[in-house]
């Protein structure tokens, strides 16, 4: 990948920061953190590597993307609203009475979202029925599912991590978000994990570590797993919980937060602060952004 593509991604990163911060803060609390630390996945995911159709979120031979980390939901969301499959307006309504947009993701309230999850473990089984889904019907797309560290405690987790090797499911990759930290302590304190990619490879997968934080190793990981063929990749991402908000990153217990008016004002103005940077990197370097809803707004 080109710089310039590279530049591209981190704008949209930073695009999705933003708008998922703007989402939390308005409502004042949620789990915020945890959402900032997929931010650069889904801005390669969906801002490169994924073949949608936002006007047709149901189109069966779309890739499919789950956050079996469903508290992730407000990252999400912000995702699909820049991708245009809803109004940007509605994300203002986040976990608010009769929204669309519920703290965890659900496939019946929110167009762009192919499963429903929030109690763990459960979306990552459900994200590959859904591959093998593909694959029983020939249909050559790929399913993209990402869990936690945490999430990895339950013992769901290590039953799917058998079952895909075993069908072979190449057309999967399992993003690890490795941030270290569960609900109430790191991962270390509650249930240790250990070396997550030599667990996995003990079990048949194809394994890469990368920096979660960083566009271009996400996608050159991508791209190496797509090459793989009769096993699924995973890809343990080392991130960190709060990324890109270092009052967030630095708070010890970050899972569910509550943000006073002067923390999001704090971090409303870091975001938009480095957003209007890489904006201006774009325009010296005449590098198009990824188009998103807010160019038609
Ligand atoms: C089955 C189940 N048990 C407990 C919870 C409560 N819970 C919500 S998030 C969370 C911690 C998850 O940690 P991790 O997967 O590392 O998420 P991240 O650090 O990325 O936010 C827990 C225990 C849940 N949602 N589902
Ligand atoms: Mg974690």
């Amino acid at each position: 990948m080109d710089t310039r593509k590279e530049l591209a991604l981190k704008f949209f990163a930073s695009q999705i920061r933003l708008e998922t911060f703007r989402q939390v803060a308005n409502l004042g609390f949620g789990h915020l953190p945890g959402s900032l630390s997929v931010a650069d996945l889904l801005a390669v995911l969906y801002g490169s590597k994924m073949n949608i159709r936002p006007e047709e979120p149901n189109w069966p031979e779309r890739d499919i993307m789950v956050m079996s980390k469903g508290h992730a939901g407000p990252a999400v969301y912000s995702t699909l609203a820049l991708k245009g499959y809803f109004p940007m307006s509605w994300l203002s309504t986040l976990n608010k009475p009769g929204t669309r947009l519920p703290s965890h993701c659900d496939r019946l309230l929110t167009p762009g979202v192919d499963m429903t999850a929030g109690s763990l473990g459960q979306g990552i089984s459900a994200g590959l029925g859904l591959a093998l889904a593909q694959k029983v019907k020939g249909i050559d797309a790929k399913t993209y599912i990402i869990v936690g560290d945490g999430e990895c405690n339950e013992g769901e987790v290590w039953e799917a991590f058998l079952f895909a090797p075993q069908r072979k499911l190449d057309n999967v990759i399992v993003f690890i978000d490795r941030n270290l930290k569960q609900l109430d302590g790191t991962t270390a304190e509650v249930l240790a994990l250990g070396d997550m990619a030599a667990k996995l490879e003990a079990f048949g997968w194809h394994t890469q570590t990368i920096n979660g934080q960083d566009v271009l190793a996400i996608s050159e990981a991508i791209d190496a797993a797509h090459t793989v063929k009769d096993r699924p990749s995973a890809i343990v991402m080392n991130t960190i919980k709060g990324a890109g908000v270092k009052e967030l990153e630095e708070m010890e217990i970050n899972h569910h937060i509550r943000l006073s008016p002067d923390m999001s004002e704090r971090g409303m103005k870091v975001l938009e602060e480095a957003h209007a940077a890489l904006a201006e990197v774009l325009r010296e370097n005449n590098i198009t952004p990824i188009p998103t809803a807010l160019d038609r707004e």
